[in-house]
């Protein structure tokens, strides 16, 4: 059976939002079309405390965009964003969200930042997402959402390290793209990784 899985399609990844995605808002339209072809649809949701490890507010002198070290581990300064129970963190309105819809919070632990919707940074806590899509009986899934570079990447890397079958829609994603190029390379990268690459 196939799912589709909806990444992070939340306000601030919109025009408009904290952390907002150019054209972000444009996927909602796609995601709604093509829901109705799968048997099951799932949304991932970022989903931070306030004064998350992630936000540059939460270390003095940061700035928005750099890369520092949390932790020994690298950590790219956000904007606040997605805090938990906040308009930001809301899905975008338009978004065809349907009774009995299943929803995985990721990003939850202050101390560690995750942007697969599978697995935290620290690989020690999983969302739910993976035990969920074997119960369903789910072995192939097709993702879109919000941002290509970062929590669509990591999601299709997991999915595929989980030994499920992974398309991505393109035309459902939209990037970040702190540096020039950064979609192209997420791309490449989850081709390499065995990912089919859809238009
Ligand atoms: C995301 C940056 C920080 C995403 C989440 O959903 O791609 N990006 N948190
Ligand atoms: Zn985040």
């Amino acid at each position: 059976m196939k799912a589709l899985i909806v990444v992070d399609v939340q306000n601030d990844f919109c025009p408009g939002g904290s952390l907002a995605v150019s054209d972000g808002g444009q996927v909602v339209p796609f995601i709604n079309a093509v829901r109705g072809g799968f048997p099951l649809t799932v949304f991932t949701q970022d989903w931070h405390p306030k004064g998350h490890q992630s936000f540059a507010s939460s270390h003095p002198g940061a700035k928005v965009g750099e890369m520092i070290k949390v932790g020994g581990v690298d950590q790219v300064m956000w904007p606040d964003h997605c805090v938990q129970h906040t308009e930001g963190a809301e899905f975008h309105p338009d978004l065809d969200r349907r009774p009995g819809d299943r929803v995985f919070h990721k990003g939850e632990l202050e101390a560690v930042d995750s942007y697969s919707g599978f697995l935290d940074h620290d690989r020690e806590h999983e969302t739910g997402l993976r035990e969920f899509l074997q119960r369903q009986g789910a072995g192939e899934v097709y993702v879109t959402g919000l941002a290509t570079d970062y929590c669509v990447k990591f999601t299709v890397l997991d999915a595929l390290k989980f030994g499920l079958r992974v398309s991505v829609y393109q035309r459902g994603c939209r990037a970040v793209n702190l540096q020039p190029g950064d979609e192209s390379r997420a791309y490449a990268e989850m081709e390499a990784a065995g990912a089919v690459l859809l238009p």
